[in-house]
């Protein structure tokens, strides 16, 4: 029986025999070997498909870490600010550690899905008026000053509890894959893979170590541009932030593993987005697509040319019904037609 990542990598993490796990049984999500995308690029490419966690998110990784943690701490209250899938997580996770949550979000920039599940699960919420940048500065002063545990990944067990993403990774393919592309947002994520794949290295279980390739939307590309952006826009809200946590981590994660940050426009996120549920049967969020969309464009200026075979992973961080308007959005809404059979056969084009 799966018992979450903590358990199945516990000596690599740091806890003891008195933490109390809390689980929901996240991590061991599918490896997906994309043919149309290694068609494309002429490499192997394979979806690391983090949409199947408990919240239908990567953070899910992290969380089990954080909570755990906190209530080893007797923390009472956890808080985050957030895009949407942190809060979600932090409240299913709150929810079964019995932990009081609060999030704080943007108002009117998280996707229902991920509003929904922040509510149903318990959290106070509140839509802050401001961008994520801003939630984010309060929770911080909030968790600095009261004995609220603050659960965004400034929180070192976040990271901690994503690297098991790389053990996975390295686990299924035997080896490290060459390339790595990954949404950046906050830049936990790339923060927590690198320092993943360094630790399996250490440990004897790779060889190698892929270059690390994250992407930024275009309206919210602080680290690829150099500064802060005051006002990111993207369709992809979950990683439409201004002023990355982990800026300097991110940039060493690609300075380190020879890779790059670059930023792909929000009609090559929404091209990727399509590609992959057409062409993959796989439905993930527009921020996840990202990825995809920034692997296309290096495949497209032969990036991948050099490296003789390459072993090409994306990571696909959240799940597509998060944010189910923007599918109905991007593809025309179904005709509705009258209970007859000729008129569906007229459709079908008989
Ligand atoms: C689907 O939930 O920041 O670079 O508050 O939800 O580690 O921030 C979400 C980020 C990529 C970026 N893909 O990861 C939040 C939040 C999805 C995400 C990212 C996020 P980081």
């Amino acid at each position: 029986m799966w018992k979450g990542v903590i358990e199945k990598y516990r000596e690599y993490l740091p806890v003891t025999k008195k933490t109390p796990v809390i689980t929901i049984s996240e991590g061991n999500t599918p490896l997906v070997y994309s043919q149309s995308l290694s068609d494309i690029t002429g490499c192997s490419v394979y979806l690391k498909y983090e949409g199947l966690n408990p919240t239908g998110s990567f953070k899910d990784r992290g969380m089990t870490m954080a909570i755990s943690k906190a209530c080893e701490d007797k923390a009472k209250t956890v808080i985050c600010a957030s895009t949407g899938n942190t809060s979600a997580s932090a409240s299913a996770y709150a929810a079964k550690a019995n932990l009081t949550s609060v999030v704080l979000v943007p108002e009117g920039a998280v996707a229902l899905g991920k509003l929904s599940q922040a509510l149903i699960h318990g959290a106070l919420v509140l839509q802050v008026e401001g961008n994520f940048d801003d939630a984010f500065n309060l929770v911080k002063e909030i968790s600095d000053k009261y004995p609220i545990t603050l659960v965004n990944s400034l929180n070192p067990y976040r990271i901690e509890g994503q690297k098991t993403g790389a053990f996975e990774i390295s686990d299924a393919l035997g080896t490290a894959p060459d390339f790595q592309v990954m949404p950046v947002g906050n830049a936990g994520n790339i923060t927590a893979y690198w320092k993943g794949y360094k630790e399996y290295r250490d440990a004897g279980k790779i060889k190698s170590l892929p270059k690390m390739l994250g992407f930024q939307a275009e309206g919210a590309a602080p680290i690829v541009k150099g500064h802060v952006i005051s006002k990111p826009q993207t369709i992809a809200t979950a990683i439409r932030i201004g002023n990355p946590a982990s800026w300097k981590k991110a940039e060493a994660a690609r300075d380190e593993s020879g890779g790059l940050i670059g930023a792909v426009s929000d009609d090559e996120i929404l091209n990727a987005y399509k590609l992959l549920a057409q062409k993959d049967g796989v439905f993930v969020e527009p921020a996840s697509a990202a990825s995809v969309a920034g692997l296309l464009k290096l495949a497209k200026k032969d990036y991948f040319k050099e490296t003789k075979e390459a072993k090409i992973v994306c990571i696909l961080t959240g799940h597509g019904l998060k944010d189910p308007n923007r599918a109905i959005k991007t593809i025309n809404k179904p005709k509705t037609i009258p209970a007859k059979i000729d008129r569906v056969l007229k459709e079908i084009g008989y």
